[in-house]
């Protein structure tokens, strides 16, 4: 417990990354900068954000990301803002972003590889619902200066140094874990600043919510059926918004577990590893919850490629083990 994070009350963001900036691993101070880099950028999405529904940039452009998703508007302009942000300090060597084919190699002397998720629950936009951005932060491996390989953009979840969310919901937030325990800013819009409003979060060891989409559920394997009849049999609290960050931020306060497992439509799992479960299972871990795929740990597994999905349960951990006991006894 003696190496959490120092934290004190009424602290910007900005304050907190420079106190604490001698408890990260490569204490260079091009951490800090990247982390500020992301907290600018999502300043500037949270406008375009608030906006959305005022102004005409709703709706598809016609192009559709790698996943085939229909692509909205506000993804390829949050994406062009993080993409900016997180390029133009040089920390950053590699990128790679769910809205993007192949990664970025931005072939300078950058020590890090960032992958993001720059608008995540897209489907949310159109309708006014919380949507967020998810990001993880490795070193990279190969030398610098030299090209990105392989093995910089597809590390396991247990490299990450850094990792976070920006949630866009009533009020925004931005919670962030260097791996030394998680903090919860939140973003006063007219001062224009996040303060650390949730100090050392810890989920609940227990819960009582359980969040997946249950349409699909025919289509759901045997235990999967049988864990959702726990939860009923449990009363157990449904709550799926269908937005990922949403979604695991409120499980995450109150307690619950959050499951996206293999359908037929999407027999992997629908979620992204690398920038979408990658980066909350550390967050989750660092807050005493647990992340799996059913069996393993999110964070052990290799990915072999960038888009690579897989089946995500998080949350509480008595939640997620009873969950994967039940897969495991399958
Ligand atoms: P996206 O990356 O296309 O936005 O999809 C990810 C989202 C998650 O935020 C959410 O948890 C999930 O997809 C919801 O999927 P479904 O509508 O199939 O329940
Ligand atoms: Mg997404």
């Amino acid at each position: 417990e003696s190496s959490r994070i120092a934290v004190s009350i009424g602290t910007t963001l900005d304050r907190f990354i420079k106190n604490n900036q001698d408890q990260f691993a490569y204490a260079s101070g091009e951490l800090s900068q990247l982390l500020r880099d992301i907290a600018l950028a999502s300043k500037v999405v949270n406008r375009e954000v608030n906006k959305a529904g005022l102004i005409d940039i709703m709706g598809a452009v016609g192009s559709q990301n790698t996943a085939g998703d229909d692509q909205q508007k506000l993804d390829v302009l949050a994406n062009i803002r993080f993409t900016r942000a997180l390029t133009k300090g040089g920390e950053a060597g590699a990128l790679v972003s769910e809205e993007m084919d192949s990664f970025i190699d931005l072939s300078n002397d950058g020590k890090y590889v960032i992958a993001i998720d720059p608008l995540d629950g897209s489907s949310n936009i159109d309708v006014n619902v919380s949507i967020g951005t998810i990001f993880s932060v490795y070193r990279r491996k190969s030398p610098v200066g030299t090209p990105i390989q392989e093995e910089d953009v597809l590390q396991t979840g247990d490299e990450q140094v850094a990792a976070g969310y920006v949630l866009y919901g009533s009020s925004t937030m931005l919670v962030y874990t260097t791996g030394h325990g998680v903090n919860g800013f939140t973003y006063e819009p007219t001062l224009g600043e996040y303060f650390l409003s949730h100090p050392d979060m810890r989920m609940p060891m227990d819960g009582k919510i359980y969040s997946v989409n249950e349409g699909s559920a025919n289509s759901f394997s045997e235990p999967m059926k049988a864990y959702l009849q726990y939860c009923k049999d449990q009363r157990y609290t449904a709550r799926y918004i269908g937005s990922l960050v949403a979604d695991f931020h409120r499980n995450m306060l109150k307690g619950g577990i959050y499951i996206y497992p293999a359908t037929a439509k999407d027999p992997k799992g629908k979620l992204r590893l690398i920038y979408e479960c990658n980066a909350l299972a550390f967050v989750a871990e660092q807050a005493g919850g647990a992340a799996t795929n059913g069996r393993e740990r999110i964070l052990s597994l290799t990915p072999e490629t960038l888009h690579q999905r897989t089946a995500f349960y998080v949350g509480s951990q008595k939640m997620v083990e009873k969950a994967g006991e039940m897969e495991e006894a399958s």
